[in-house]
């Protein structure tokens, strides 16, 4: 997947009108939103729909979908027929249910991300244990698409290093919850950025000194 400007926006406001306002305001600067259960479940998986019909945005549905192999599919062929170029994929639930969203990617002719370790505090308690683990079964399986950390560089460095630099990582965690953009792009392809764009009163800018900011 191409990201343009490196930049990914989490558009995780709950309103529609207020989501697609955002989106218009940065209409040229990016090419790549990722849309997960705050707006989903507010406004119904016909808000991905809505957003690819107006706008030329690819779409990442940040589902983390973590169930068994039957589960998976049913969320995954769901989210790809609702228009989402992309599905986000928790690892740590194993191989099987993983393929089974490998396998409604491929039917649809879309693409998943295996998500490995997380970028909050509480990722230490647990999935910090077996996200290297995470990411080499998503290196056996074929997969090329992952979501690291930007919070915790030395992790990003670690995973980066088992998926290899043909994979392609998008990394949370920038801005809000600390992690560094420039520092970030050194392990990661692209960056998934939130709250300091969408909550920012002009999107538009607070994107664009991003932007600039990681333009070496
Ligand atoms: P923000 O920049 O912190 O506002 O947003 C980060 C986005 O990435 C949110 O949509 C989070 O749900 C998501 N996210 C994350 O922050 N850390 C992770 O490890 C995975 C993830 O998806």
């Amino acid at each position: 997947m191409k990201v343009k400007n490196k930049i990914i926006l989490a558009m995780d406001l709950t309103q529609q009108e207020a989501a697609m306002q955002v989106l218009t305001d940065i209409t040229g600067e990016i090419d790549t939103i990722k849309i997960g259960y705050p707006l989903v479940l507010s406004q119904g998986l016909q808000s991905i729909t809505t957003i690819k019909e107006n706008f030329k945005y690819k779409v990442i549905a940040d589902f983390k979908v973590a169930d068994i192999p039957e589960t998976n599919r049913k969320i995954a062929d769901l989210t790809f027929s609702a228009g989402a170029d992309a599905v986000i994929v928790h690892g740590f639930v194993g191989q099987d249910s993983v393929q089974a969203c490998q396998q409604s990617a491929k039917e649809y002719g879309k693409d998943i991300f295996l998500l490995t370790e997380m970028s909050h505090p509480g990722a230490e308690q647990f999935i910090q244990d077996v996200s290297l683990d995470i990411a080499l079964m998503g290196v056996n399986l074929g997969i090329n698409n992952f979501v690291a950390p930007s919070t915790r560089l030395d992790r990003l460095e670690k995973i980066r290093k088992i998926v290899g630099d043909d994979s392609f990582i998008i990394s949370p965690g920038v801005g809000e919850q600390g992690g560094n953009p420039a520092q970030t792009l050194k392990y990661a392809d692209a960056l998934i950025i939130g709250r300091s764009i969408y909550t920012a009163k002009y999107p538009q800018q607070a994107l664009q000194s991003i932007i600039d900011s990681i333009k070496f």
